[in-house]
């Protein structure tokens, strides 16, 4: 037991250690922190038209050392790549489905024409195993926007499938009132990773039975609630027939409780950090594609809140905890004013954990690149160190049981 509790302490230690200054600032640091941010994905111009290509396909994903997931992944990241393009121009999404599964890709924020938002059955047939699928816009309105899947998006969402993407304006309101040089995007979300596992697991089978089954001519419209049209549905329901939300015995605890929360797909200590210098403003783009609502909170500073999904606003707000619910984005500006190393965290403690266990989940750094030499270094544990603690188990300070006052 005492072993046990040693090791754990340890752990934490080590853990927490990634955000010293020393750590931070080493140009190691620097570079990997670099891959901690979606890939920008380049277009390619096919008569004045923006193409963009995206696929969807199985993926495993490390959410901090040693802890993978498997997931859903646009072109093999989470979050997918993020989209930047200038407002006005005319884009075309070519959208590849390798995976045994239905998705389609939605444009959170943007004004598409309808048939192109993305909504299974409501503008668009679900893109099918196999299948692809093109979207064509123009982008707008200007601001910090997101893509996502669609389809049984209490699943795929969480398992991946989001993106961010920014249209840009030459004429950059932000800008001109803030002038910046850097940008940084962070894409929020939560997973259970118990309910991914054992949903993804129980689908693949299915699926391989479906297509089994399919190949045999054995299959069976009821047996998988598949349907070529609402007529077939209703002939089988007069014939008996209970679809399965009928017949469905979930419990509310069979809902997804998210276990781990991520930052561009990482959790801490693998969070993406914000390095900035003094005099410096900065600019950050929060998406959040996922289930929770996060209270984003800056140490030893405020920060102007300057766009609400996209939307730049008349009177930017001064602020330091910015409530970011499901589905919305804000874009904050932060001044270079207090020279130091200063954590950006949720403060619902929950979501600062990895399975339960703090430090983790959406945790990072505000990182000044011009901390002199003198100031990198956290002082020495306190006289005695590790040594202190072996002694004090021979007179313990705790008391033998917890109160329960
Ligand atoms: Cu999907």
């Amino acid at each position: 037991m005492e072993r046990r509790e040693f090791i754990t302490y340890s752990l934490a230690a080590i853990s927490a250690a990634a955000l010293s200054p020393s750590v931070l600032l080493a140009e190691s640091a620097r570079k990997a922190n670099e891959e901690r941010f979606a890939e920008v994905l380049e277009p390619r111009m096919a008569g004045g038209v923006k193409e963009f290509s995206l696929f969807i396909d199985f993926h495993t994903q490390e959410l901090a050392p040693g802890m993978s997931i498997h997931t859903l992944a646009f072109n093999g990241q989470v979050p997918g790549p993020e989209l930047r393009v200038q407002v006005g121009d005319k884009v075309r999404v070519k959208f590849e489905n390798r995976t045994e599964l239905n998705h389609t890709i939605h444009w959170h924020g943007l004004y598409v024409p309808w048939r192109m938002d993305g909504v299974p059955y409501v503008t668009q047939m679900p893109v099918m195993p196999g299948q692809t699928f093109t979207y064509e816009f123009e982008a707008k309105p200007y601001g910090t926007h997101f893509y996502h899947c669609h389809w049984g998006t209490l699943l795929h969402m969480q398992a991946g499938m989001y993106g961010a993407l920014i249209i840009e304006d030459p004429d950059d309101p932000i800008r001109k009132r803030f002038p910046y040089l850097r940008e940084y995007t962070l894409v929020y979300s939560a997973h259970d990773t118990n309910f991914l596992r054992t949903e993804l697991n129980s689908m693949l089978e299915r699926m391989k039975e479906r297509r089994y089954l399919m190949a045999n001519g054995r299959f069976d419209s009821e047996r998988f609630a598949l349907f070529d049209t609402k007529e077939d549905l209703q002939r089988a329901i007069d014939g008996g027939y209970q679809p399965p939300y009928v017949t469905n015995r979930r419990s509310r605890s069979e809902l997804p409780d998210p276990n781990w929360f991520t930052v561009n797909g990482a959790s801490y200590p693998s969070t993406p950090n914000l390095y900035i210098k003094s005099g410096e403003s900065i600019r950050v783009r929060l998406v959040n594609a996922g289930t929770e609502e996060h209270y984003l909170h800056l140490h030893g500073h405020d920060f102007w809140l300057v766009c609400n999904d996209g939307i730049p606003l008349a009177q930017p707000q001064q602020m330091n905890t910015v409530r970011l619910s499901p589905g919305k984005t804000n874009d904050i500006i932060i001044e270079g004013t207090n020279r130091g190393i200063w954590t950006f965290h949720d403060h619902d403690t929950r979501r600062v954990t990895n399975n339960g266990l703090y430090p983790g989940g959406n945790l990072l750094a505000l990182v000044y690149e011009d901390l002199p030499e003198q100031e990198r270094v956290v002082g020495e544990m306190g006289a005695g160190g590790m040594k202190n603690m072996k002694n004090m188990k021979k007179k313990s300070l705790l008391p033998k049981v917890a109160l329960d006052e």
